[in-house]
């Protein structure tokens, strides 16, 4: 008897330890009637206008997309549709793009806007834009006083697919945290909870029963 108190020690603390970390640290959108807000689709283009942007910037931009392609547990891709000379975003246009524009030194780093359809939830439109008020780097080695526009658009597609910001200090070394700080390349690689949210929402079916 006198060793049960521990045993419901470690028990708690075994419990409470699974629990943070199979708690999903990625978070999806939903419209008002519960349909989660995504792609209908697994295969999601952009064009992009690189004017105004880093030299090297379409290079960064497709590496972005790469990184969320990647993932072996989901079947979503993003792809390169070619370049585009538009710098107007509109979110009714069913043609997703990518370009640099200046908006201001107090707007963010980048803006995706994403339109979905208000009772399905079909995600239909993703425009991001880039705020060239900001130092953008398209680097490998990002400059100190620079933003790098891979980590910033690897974490803007990650709103595209929809995930959402991740405030919590906890989380600031996830794609999806919702901090961007100069210099930092972090947001170029996923995390796991990156990796789940993206497979969740888009699984890979055909990966039941095989090795990966
Ligand atoms: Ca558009
Ligand atoms: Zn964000």
């Amino acid at each position: 008897m006198k060793k049960s108190p521990f045993v419901v020690i470690f028990i708690v603390i075994f419990v409470s330890s699974f629990w943070c970390s199979s708690v999903f640290a990625y978070k999806v959108k939903k419209t008002k009637n519960g349909n989660i807000i995504k792609w209908n689709k697994n295969t999601v283009a952009y064009y992009v206008n690189t004017s105004g942007g880093p030299p090297d910037s379409l290079a960064a931009i497709q590496a972005a997309m790469q990184t969320w392609t990647n993932v072996p547990t989901s079947s979503f891709r993003f792809v390169y549709g070619g370049p585009t000379t538009s710098t107007v975003r509109n979110p009714n246009d069913g043609i997703n793009i990518i370009c640099f524009r200046k908006m201001g030194n107090t707007a963010r780093v980048a803006r995706n806007y994403v339109r979905w359809n208000k009772e399905s939830g079909e995600l239909f439109d993703s425009d991001i834009v880039f705020n060239t008020a900001h130092k953008l780097s398209a680097a490998d080695k990002c400059p100190e006083d620079s933003y790098d526009i891979q980590s910033v658009l690897t974490h803007e597609l990650g709103h595209a697919l929809v995930l959402n910001e991740l405030y919590k200090q906890t989380h600031n070394e996830k794609t999806m945290y919702w901090k961007e700080n100069k210099g930092d390349t972090k947001k170029r690689t996923l995390d796991r909870d990156d990796i789940d949210g993206i497979s969740y929402l888009y699984p890979e079916p055909e990966r039941v029963g095989s090795e990966k």
